[in-house]
């Protein structure tokens, strides 16, 4: 039936069959179609916000590494109450008490669906997945959280007409791809069950993007570095569990090789990030997916910085297989010369300013422990 349908719009649109994905895309849109049916009132899905409203936007994954500070920057800019994160985990008292939170289970559509009717949901931030090295120890959780929650998000977000971001990452490279620099367009070829999903979200997001006019957007993430939240499951995490040793106990075992080069990023930069892409204009994307970076270190040259501050860290070397030949088949230096030239990214932090931001976070943290 749709396809049926698409293909009379398309011909009442141009006359005749062409094989343009521009007009393509127009034609969809004109017409409102969702992939997945909608029983009564389809056409009423695709209504949008006015450009000067403040989008309502929805977190999903929002207790792991990144949520709970994407949630505090959106809502400075757009209001506490119209920001909600969500999570199938009963959040701590410091989040809850910060702002909307609501359970969301993304396996779940009718549930999906009831939360972005309810709370008229604009933007959706598509945060929950199994990273990594935990997706290698439950491949099947895996599928079912990063590829057949996907499915849902991307046909809630169709039907509704909803901004909606997905992050990518470094993983959805593989052994076969560049890695010194890795361009935002090469072999992508993964070898984790987590890259290959990744790798199916930027193609089903951008094949959205294309069939049915969905303003999807996606950065590809390098590890991701941060103090008061944990990553769980990566295999960028020693990064940063790096930190947290260092200061508990002066000591660090690390689970690479001293000398696996990776790409990195302070918080703060990826977070900004998220919002400078989901702000621009959408004609100054020339592409879906971006690669973005900031700086590339082995856990070698992140010791050496530490150790400037405090020499008597102490680094020993316990490898762990599986995280070592994931990182082995994985970028080490991104190449992200399409966000800086589209859309103007820019990363503050190198890897001296990021050590100084997070020794100075754990000690001011240390020091409040003793007050109090
Ligand atoms: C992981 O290590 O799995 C993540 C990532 C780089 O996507 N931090």
């Amino acid at each position: 039936f749709i396809f049926l349908a698409f293909l009379l719009a398309k011909q009442a649109l141009m006359g005749t069959p062409g094989c343009g994905c521009q007009p393509l895309t127009v034609a969809v849109r004109s017409i409102s179609f969702s992939p997945r049916q909608v029983t009564s009132d389809a056409s009423f899905h695709s209504v949008s916000f006015s450009e000067t409203d403040h989008p309502k936007v929805l977190i999903t994954g929002g207790l792991g590494q990144l949520g709970v500070g994407l949630a505090k920057l959106l809502r400075m800019r757009y209001g506490k109450n119209n920001v909600i994160l969500s999570d199938i985990r009963k959040p701590p008292n410091s989040v809850f008490h910060s702002g909307p939170f609501i359970y969301s289970d993304i396996l779940d559509y009718k549930n999906l669906r009831e939360i972005v009717v309810n709370n008229r949901i604009t933007w959706l931030v598509h945060y929950s997945a199994l990273l990594s090295a935990v997706g290698e120890a439950n491949v099947a959780l895996a599928r079912s959280v990063n590829i057949t929650g996907l499915h849902n998000i991307l046909d809630i977000a169709a039907e509704h007409g909803l901004r909606l971001f997905v992050p990518s990452t470094i993983g959805a490279f593989g052994p076969t791809s560049p890695r010194n620099p890795t361009p935002d367009l090469c072999v992508q070829r993964p070898r984790t069950i987590y890259g290959v999903s990744k790798v199916h979200a930027e193609l089903m997001g951008e094949y959205y993007h294309h069939r049915y006019g969905l303003d999807f957007r996606c950065l590809r993430y390098p590890g991701i570095i941060s103090a008061d939240s944990t990553p769980g499951g990566g295999t960028t995490d020693y990064a940063v569990q790096i930190f947290h040793d260092a200061i508990k106990t002066g000591k660090f075992e690390c689970n690479l090789k001293p000398d696996t080069r990776l790409p990195m990023m302070y918080i703060d930069d990826c977070l900004r990030a998220t919002l400078e892409v989901m702000e621009a204009p959408a004609d100054t994307l020339s592409m879906r997916t971006y690669n973005i970076n900031a700086m590339s270190f082995t856990p070698e040259e992140l010791t050496q910085e530490l150790q400037k501050q405090m020499p008597e860290l102490e680094v020993s070397y316990e490898i762990d297989p599986v995280r070592q030949g994931i990182a082995d088949s994985w970028p080490m230096n991104f190449d992200d010369s399409n966000a800086r030239k589209d859309w103007g990214w820019k990363h503050d932090y190198d890897l001296p300013e990021l050590v100084q931001t997070m020794l100075n976070y754990f000690r001011e943290e240390t020091r409040m422990a003793r007050v109090n």
